[in-house]
């Protein structure tokens, strides 16, 4: 086939079917390399299938796989995804296997020199979930999904690619579910749309080879289990990082950050973190502070930590053009910028204007951008937040037709970047950038400050981006279509392996309503990672940016989230033991339940709360539909049976949600930073008869909990009695009262110690 060269040759290229039925595929041209393996991974059966070209003589290098030793607690292997508890051994080895029919009947085949097509068998009932972060609702079948990390910011319903890209694809088929993960960072598209004979495919434009896994038949839960065995998992976050983060592109100066702190304090608004749009540099040049607007920012950060707030800081990848810069001097001496085919320096315009972009993907860049983060930890900033690393150029559409059904020559991938393997073009590896930027700046905090766990929070990722950050979902707008999309496409972040993830509360662009800000906390307060953040030209939305009553809302919504503050943590500690999101579909823990499969407007945050949200404007009341069991109304009141529909009225105040009767859950009262968090008492409360909980703690900033050195009591409540059984001790936490609290009477509990 003719190699196409420009966009017109694209145009052109459309008219060549590359899907569809078995008679319209193009001809296989393979001839390379290719093995199938298998293992048992975290008791699912995995299936390894690798394909390399002719002249590279084996498997290709894996890119989000951690080929790390599970066997025994934490491991402290490069990639660092260590699983936390003994039960959750997931040594494996893969065995070569021949097998006659793959699973789901996948064939897979070279279509031409830079495309690879698979084809998969995709039964009409069946529903589609995972791929990351797709604009769309839970059941992501019926449309074309791109996998491409590429910056919009118009989320309407036709965008396809966004942010992030995490090729495994969740399918559940008859109550079993089954996966597939393509660990390729080219670009991908898969098709799941249902008028090809019951087929799927996915098309990947590279030149390389790739290797693809295939989970089967097994429970959601441990389908998590096993992908983020492969993948990784999260560590904890530091505590503070779960509390509120106040943001706003930008606050301008000095003085302002600190009013809208000192504002929190005064409305006795809780807040943990005052975040730092791009304003905050010099001419947005990365790792330097305005001299003007803020020209004592070591005092201000002080200021803010004596108020106990923390302090988290952008950065972009876009080094700007300045011969007198340090960072791009530096850069440039040792040749660690990205270059194009020619050979030339590769420059692009982002904020601070003509820009070189560091190639994350090397090893010695990686280390040199950890290192520079030392002018955060000097300035005490405690967070970093990762912006435009798709990478993201100012006035530029999407760099590859998303249509292209071939992958353009070197000279027109932008870029070139280097891999383990060599030189390669930047669309070969693009879905990377984003993911080894963030591991950079990981790695960075890890080394600068050892004794803290870093946060960081990145726009762009690929599978296995939960090891070293958090991830927002970029550009949304302050629209309550945005805000029910919000529950789908977190849902599907979190089944992809990512937990700790979050939306805009009160949208990104356009301008917030009073209405919707109430709205949205009430959602927000649910989301793991929970900031309040805004465009430029949007109206404000602080918290009492609009009246009295929706400033009393906002604080009750965050009080509560900050009440539940030692269950979040629980829900953090489950997912670095099994790999399960925090906020979960319910079909996780009702997988018979057929009425709940496809329902996204309500969501599980844990096992013991049902979230069911508000999502439409002027709405007071809405069917909510409860599992199997006993709900409690998260505000009180009577408890409703399951397995049915109900109509519930939330007003602009209540917390929309359920509790399941037979939980027990840690409450911490309310404290306006989790600087307070350790000295707060903590109680109990037990919902129903007979209940169970967990509660565990440890010094929710440090790495010592993967030594043993924390604490974990099973909590039981059973003939009126409440009783809490010793699981681990390895934390000596400073004292603190702790209480039991059943049908509203409150009791103190002694917890046993070592
Ligand atoms: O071109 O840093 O998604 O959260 O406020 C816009 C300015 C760049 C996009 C991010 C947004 C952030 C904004 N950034």
């Amino acid at each position: 086939m003719k190699q196409l060269e420009s966009p017109t040759d694209w145009l052109e290229a459309r008219k060549i079917k590359t899907r569809g039925r078995e008679d319209q595929r193009p001809a296989n041209i393979f001839q390379g390399g290719w093995q199938v393996e298998t293992a048992e991974v975290q008791g699912v059966q995995v299936v390894k299938l690798s394909a390399w070209l002719k002249g590279t003589d084996s498997a290709p290098q894996s890119y989000a796989v951690v080929e790390a030793d599970f066997g025994d607690g934490a491991s402290d292997s490069e990639n660092g995804s260590a699983v936390l508890s003994a039960d959750a051994n997931a040594a494996y080895s893969w065995t070569k296997a021949t097998l006659e029919k793959l699973p789901f009947n996948m064939e897979w085949q070279q279509s031409s020199e830079s495309r690879w097509n698979f084809y998969f068998n995709l039964p009409v009932e069946s529903v589609c979930m995972g791929l990351g972060e797709r604009l769309s609702g839970f059941n992501l079948r019926g449309r074309v999904h791109t996998l491409f990390n590429y910056s919009d910011d118009v989320h309407v319903p036709t965008l396809d690619p966004l942010y992030k890209s995490i090729p495994f694809l969740i399918i559940r088929h008859q109550s079993q579910y089954h996966g597939i993960f393509l660990d390729s960072p080219a670009r991908q598209r898969w098709s799941l749309d249902v008028d090809l004979d019951e087929t799927a495919g996915i098309e990947l434009l590279s030149r390389r080879g790739w290797t693809m896994y295939m989970f089967s038949n097994t429970s959601l839960p441990d389908l998590l289990a096993s992908y983020t065995a492969l993948t990784g998992r999260s560590k904890l976050p530091p505590t503070w990082a779960l509390g509120h983060h106040q943001s706003r592109w930008s606050y301008p100066d000095e003085k302002t950050v600190l009013e809208v702190a000192q504002e929190f304090r005064a409305r006795k608004i809780p807040c943990d973190a005052i975040v730092l749009d791009i304003d905050y540099m010099d001419e947005y040049r990365v790792f330097t502070l305005s001299p003007d607007r803020f020209a004592n920012f070591k005092d201000m950060v002080s200021r803010l930590q004596d108020n106990k707030f923390r302090v988290v800081a952008i950065v972009d990848p876009g080094v700007k053009k300045d011969a007198k810069y340090f960072v791009y001097r530096d850069g440039k001496k040792h040749d660690y910028f990205c270059k194009k085919a020619d050979g030339k320096t590769f420059y692009g315009k982002v904020w601070p204007g003509q820009s070189v972009f560091p190639d994350f993907l090397r090893e010695d860049v990686r280390l040199w951008w950890a290192a520079l983060h030392g002018f955060f930890i000097e300035n005490n900033i405690s967070g970093i937040w990762n912006d435009m690393n798709e990478p993201c150029l100012l006035g530029q559409g999407c760099p590859l037709p998303l249509d292209a059904i071939e992958l353009p020559k070197e000279h027109h991938q932008l870029f070139m970047q280097h891999d383990g393997e060599g030189d390669v073009g930047h669309f070969e590896v693009r879905n990377l950038y984003g993911f080894q930027m963030s591991r950079s700046t990981y790695e960075g905090l890890r080394a600068l400050r050892p004794d803290e766990r870093p946060f960081v929070l990145t726009r762009a990722g690929y599978a296995g981006v939960q090891r070293y950050a958090a991830v927002w979902l970029g550009d949304n707008m302050s629209w309550w279509e945005h805000l029910a999309l919000s529950v789908p496409m977190l849902l599907n972040v979190g089944l992809s392996g990512v937990p700790f993830c979050g939306v805009d509360v009160g949208g990104f662009g356009d301008d917030c309503t009073p209405e919707l800000l109430a709205r949205w906390y009430a959602v927000g307060m649910f989301y793991p990672f929970f900031r309040n953040h805004c465009s430029k030209v949007g109206a404000e939305q602080e918290p009492w940016a609009f009246s009295q009553r929706v400033e009393d809302s906002v604080r009750h919504f965050i009080e509560t989230r900050y009440q539940l503050l030692p269950y979040i943590r629980n829900l953090f500690w489950e997912h670095a033991r099994t790999g399960a999101p925090i906020m979960r579909p319910m079909i996780w823990d009702y997988p018979e339940d057929h009425f709940a499969a496809e329902i996204d407007d309500q969501f599980l945050f844990g096992r013991d709360i049902l979230v069911t949200p508000i999502l439409k404007r002027g709405q007071r009341e809405r069917s909510v539909y409860l599992p199997e069991g006993i709900w409690h109304p998260y505000e009180g009141g009577a408890p409703l049976l399951g397995g049915q529909l109900h109509k519930v009225a939330f007003e602009l105040d209540e917390v929309p949600a359920f509790v399941r009767d037979g939980a027990i859950i840690p409450f911490v009262d309310t404290i306006q930073s989790t600087d307070d968090y350790e000295l707060t008492p903590i109680t109990f409360k037990v919902w129903g008869d007979q209940a169970i909980g967990l509660y565990l703690d440890d010094d929710g900033i440090s790495f010592e909990y993967e030594e043993e050195g924390y604490n974990e009591w099973l909590l039981r409540f059973e003939d009126g009695e409440f009783r809490s059984d010793l699981v681990n001790f390895g934390y000596i936490a400073p004292e603190r009262d702790y209480f039991y609290e059943h049908n509203g009477k409150k009791q103190r509990v002694v917890l046993q110690r070592g």
